[in-house]
């Protein structure tokens, strides 16, 4: 069994070693390398390049190093029938919690204010209600949404989501569809963005969406660059209809230097690093996987082609 790797976050030597633990009979070979591209049975990949997949003959399945998997769906020349898993596993998820809980803190007591005020000296009681009474919501509410709700909900935040289809999560309310966008953002202080970058959801963070929250709304997006109009986020921080944001994700990214981003005072920028594959865990969920095919059975978090995620 081998497996062609082409990761970008971690060096070969650090996958190598971690898939060597988690599935001894495997071999791995980096991407670029010489091999024989018939001997490759499974592809563990993030941003290959559009067609760099067919040149492997006999794929059995494509991981996705990335949650997200519109870096192997922009691609026309797919490789026809080789399923797709995307990355679900545990330490992935547990980052994401934190990106998540820390920016939904940080907002919802003041903390930009704060440091503004002890930069100039300033006394000044900013008061925050406490948890239950500050409404959060989740566009997008797969894996990771509903691993933040389980973190957000021990603070007892009053939470929702909105998502394709309905959900029966405890104390968390369900929007789904069209219809359940305005409602949703209706009764939304704190947005948090962790949709999959699909025709669907692409370029939602925009002025229309804004104005449809409560005014001085806070946005967090953890998802994709691709899901935010950037002119209509500074809009709206401009105008108070955004008090604040917090993003790690950019229609461009590296974050071009000259980014009125950068240096906005109600904007948190991070390097797309909300959350971060690691690799001992990922090793193990993928070697679990290619045990699966191996043994005929189908492989779990594979991605509906049709709906993009
Ligand atoms: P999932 O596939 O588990 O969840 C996706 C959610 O989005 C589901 O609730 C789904 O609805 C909902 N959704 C998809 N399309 C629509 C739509 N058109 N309208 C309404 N809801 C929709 O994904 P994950 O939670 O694992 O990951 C989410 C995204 O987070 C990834 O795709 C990636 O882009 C991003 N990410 C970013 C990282 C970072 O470091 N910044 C790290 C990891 C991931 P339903 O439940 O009904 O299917
Ligand atoms: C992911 C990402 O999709 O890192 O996992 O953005």
């Amino acid at each position: 069994m081998h497996l062609i790797v082409k990761s970008d976050f971690d060096r070969f030597d650090v996958w190598t070693e971690a898939f060597k633990a988690a599935l001894p009979r495997l071999g791995c070979h980096e991407w670029g390398g010489a091999v024989d591209p018939a001997s490759i049975d499974y592809a563990f990949v993030w941003q290959p390049g559009d067609g760099a997949l067919r040149r492997f003959p006999n794929l059995k399945c494509i991981f996705s190093v990335g949650a997200g998997v519109d870096h192997l769906l922009d691609d026309p020349d797919l490789p026809d029938g080789v399923p797709i898993v995307r990355m679900v596993e545990p330490e992935l998820t547990r980052g994401m919690t934190e990106y998540v809980a820390l920016h939904v803190l940080r907002f919802h007591r003041a903390v930009p204010e704060l440091e503004a005020q002890q930069r100039d000296r300033v006394w000044n009681e900013l008061m925050s209600p406490t948890a239950p009474r500050r409404r959060v919501g989740f566009l997008g509410f797969g894996v990771l949404g509903q691993a933040c709700a389980d973190v957000l909900g021990a603070f007892e935040f009053d939470l929702a989501c909105w998502s394709r289809r309905p959900k029966t999560t405890a104390n968390v309310q369900s929007f789904c569809g069209s219809e359940g966008l305005a409602p949703f953002l209706a009764r939304t202080e704190i947005l948090i963005c962790l949709l999959p970058l699909t025709p669907a959801t692409e370029n939602i963070l925009n002025a229309a969406l804004f104005a449809g929250l409560p005014r001085g709304a806070w946005l967090i997006n953890a998802g994709r660059g691709g899901h935010q109009i950037e002119a209509d986020i500074l809009a709206a921080l401009a105008s108070g209809q955004l008090a604040g944001a917090a993003l790690d994700v950019f229609q461009t990214e590296p974050l071009p230097a000259a980014h009125p981003f950068w240096s906005h005072p109600k904007v948190a920028i991070s390097p797309h690093i909300a959350s971060v594959t690691q690799p001992q865990s990922a090793a193990r969920e993928i070697a679990a996987n290619i045990r699966r095919i191996e043994a005929g059975e189908a492989p779990l978090n594979t991605v509906d082609i049709t709906a993009g995620y």
